[in-house]
């Protein structure tokens, strides 16, 4: 059980690992889609509740849902990734959405995000940023 201290600083994401981790820039005029996977390796639950890059105007953490053979996305406040379990962000599903994309986000370039957790952890990763074809 862990108590808070009352300093800020962040918590160490200590069991959570990404692997995976890209983004499909279609045009740099259009929002990039950030994929990966999220694994907890510890013995709690942990809730991820938000994301940011210096690369993205802003960085939103989205859902593609399909109604009725329509695809639409939607805003997630939350996504818990069970202990010892891993949640896949991955086209047709969850997804990180960047909002204007700033000239960092090109092909061939790596693009920093941090994912910040409902316990506080934040957890950093470079994301290669690849075209509209996966290259
Ligand atoms: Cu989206």
């Amino acid at each position: 059980m862990f108590l808070a201290t009352g300093a800020a600083a962040p918590l160490p994401a200590q069991g959570l690992e990404l692997s995976g981790q890209w983004f499909r820039l279609i045009m740099p005029s259009l929002p990039a889609a950030g994929y990966f996977t999220l694994s907890n390796a510890s013995s709690m639950a942990r809730t991820l509740v938000g994301a940011q890059s210096p690369a993205c105007g802003m960085l939103m953490l989205h859902r593609s849902v399909s109604n009725n053979g329509e695809e639409r996305m939607v805003m997630v406040p939350r996504i818990t990734v069970p202990a010892h379990g891993n949640v896949q962000f991955a086209p047709g599903g969850y997804h990180l959405m960047c909002l204007s994309p700033r000239p960092a986000m090109s092909p061939g370039q790596s693009v920093p995000v941090t994912l910040r957790f409902a316990d506080g952890a934040i957890l950093t990763a470079l994301f290669p940023v690849r075209n509209a074809t996966g290259k």
